[in-house]
């Protein structure tokens, strides 16, 4: 037993006590996999929810002086989970990163047992590896020609999307990194649609170019870029005497999960010599899938840089971003800062293979274990399978909201599993749609996502946008979801939400 044991009894404070270690590890795993059963156990809740000062209370959460015993630390991790949202239930249908790919899972287990950093092939030869074979798989994937591009796992993609900003603009000013600011003579402006991720406004703040020059360009009714008002406004800042040279397309926005048309903006992109980043760290996964790729990422190998996150429709355990880039060498000219205690240039290997030397971080996780085991397990093939999978139950929720149009309001056709929608409560059913009723189902949304969350059932998120009043946005990127599944959705929505 553990009962009246500390940590100083486990390895490698006690050297004999690998059995007592295996113990306490396996004490740890009981409460794990008791999670992973109730995650799966469509009977069991997705939430125990409570607000923050109730919840204070029913945790210790104080650290104390003297370290509390191994069974109170396995009781600890018990009361962590069962206060913990299980985002891979198949009624969470929240995040656009939610599942729980035991496989991806069993990778990440090994990441934190190997705990290493990936900075250099020194520490981590066999993930350094890994890295590589991978990001050259993806780089082809999205194409051809990107074989002997370049690429690097980030921690997210706002810092993929930052990594992309920043090539570019070394890219037109390499003096940057020495010179600073003084190298760019004129104002630098970039450009995006009113739907992107904040992730790329957020450049402009980081870099320099204050957010006024990161231009919203409008979309349409879909929620893609216009490329006439991309063209229209790149030439409006040119006439201001400004730089465009940064435009981000995105694929698979986060509300709407709208695709930019790559091909028109990467001819405006062409014409004005201006960087062409593809944001697809939402729909990226798509470029899997022989069905769905198509008309959606089309043109997406005529980007200079590539968002990708795994850990989104792919369902790699989170996190699990990745950033690619046509051109080879612009990373390491770019953020090489030579640091003589790691990237020294007499190892005993090529150094090329000390990758951490590319990225504007010095400690990295290593992210890339558990996407390689996964989709070793997968292949190319499970990965296919699984976004069609993701489409098919996304193209039966618009079946079934239609069927049932009388109480719930299909917001429009989705491109990717973001399935935007209003419940329609019984009083208003019989109520002409207008601007009002939108309204008035604005108001009503939050409080049934309220409803959802006391009952703990069932997570859909909402939010409002530039043109309506809030509305669910539900997403599909789980292999747990199935029609019924979906059925269930509905029918709960209506349960909590009728009266
Ligand atoms: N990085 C965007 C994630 C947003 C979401 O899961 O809803």
């Amino acid at each position: 037993s553990i009962a009246n044991l500390k940590y100083t009894d486990l390895l490698p404070h006690n050297p004999d006590a690998y059995e007592t270690s295996k113990l306490f590890l396996q004490r740890v795993i009981d409460v794990l996999m008791d999670f992973i059963r109730a995650t799966n156990d469509r009977n069991e809740k997705i939430l125990d929810f409570h607000h923050p000062e109730e919840m204070q209370k029913l945790l210790d959460l104080k650290i104390p002086i003297e370290g509390v015993s191994l069974q109170q630390l396995v009781h600890d991790c018990s009361v962590t989970l069962k206060y913990q949202v299980k985002t891979g239930h198949p009624h969470f249908f929240n995040q656009l990163s939610c599942g729980l790919d035991l496989v991806s899972m069993a990778g990440e287990w090994l990441t934190a047992t190997a705990n290493t950093n990936m900075f250099t092939y020194e520490i981590a030869p066999v993930f350094i590896l890994m890295e590589n074979v991978v990001m050259t798989h993806m780089r082809e994937i999205i194409g051809e020609c990107w074989r002997n591009g370049d690429s690097i796992l980030a921690p997210g993609g706002s810092i993929s999307n930052l990594y992309a900003f920043l090539a570019a603009r070394h890219r037109m000013y390499p003096n940057y990194k020495e010179k600073g600011i003084a190298s760019i003579k004129g104002q630098l402006v970039m450009f995006t649609s009113d739907q992107s991720h904040y992730s790329i406004k957020s450049c402009a703040s980081v870099c320099g170019l204050g957010t006024d020059n990161c231009i919203m360009v409008p979309s349409d009714i879909h929620g893609r870029l216009i490329p006439a008002e991309l063209e229209r406004l790149v030439l409006e800042r040119k006439a201001l005497g400004h730089i465009p040279f940064f435009v981000s397309a995105t694929s698979g926005t986060t509300v709407l999960g709208a695709f930019d048309p790559i091909p028109e903006i990467a001819d405006i992109c062409e014409k004005y010599n201006m960087w062409l980043h593809v944001d697809a760290a939402w729909g990226g996964g798509l470029l899997l899938s022989k069905k769905y790729r198509h008309p959606r990422l089309t043109g997406v190998e005529r980007a200079d840089s590539v968002t990708w996150n795994p850990h989104k429709l792919m369902c790699s355990v989170f996190q699990c971003s990745t950033i690619h880039f046509k051109e080879d060498g612009l990373l390491m000219s770019c953020n090489q800062m030579s640091a003589d205690y790691l990237f020294m240039q007499d190892k005993l290997y090529d150094v090329r293979f000390d990758t951490g030397d590319k990225v504007i971080q010095c400690g990295r996780k290593n992210d890339i274990f558990k996407l390689w085991l996964q989709w070793r397990g997968k292949g190319d093939e499970g990965f296919e399978k699984h976004m069609d999978q993701l489409m098919e139950m996304t193209e039966y929720m618009v079946k079934r909201i239609k069927e049932q149009h009388d109480k719930f309001y299909l917001i429009l056709e989705p491109e990717l599993t973001n399935v935007s929608f209003w419940y329609i409560p019984t009083r208003l059913r019989k109520v002409p749609h207008s601007a009002a009723r939108e309204h008035d189902l604005g108001k009503l949304t939050p409080i049934l996502k309220g409803r959802m969350m006391q009952a703990g059932t069932l997570m859909v998120g909402y939010q409002p946008d530039d043109r309506r009043p809030n509305f669910f946005r539900n997403i599909i990127s789980s292999a747990a979801v199935t029609k019924e599944d979906v059925d269930f959705l509905l029918n709960e929505l209506d349960r909590l939400g009728h009266n």
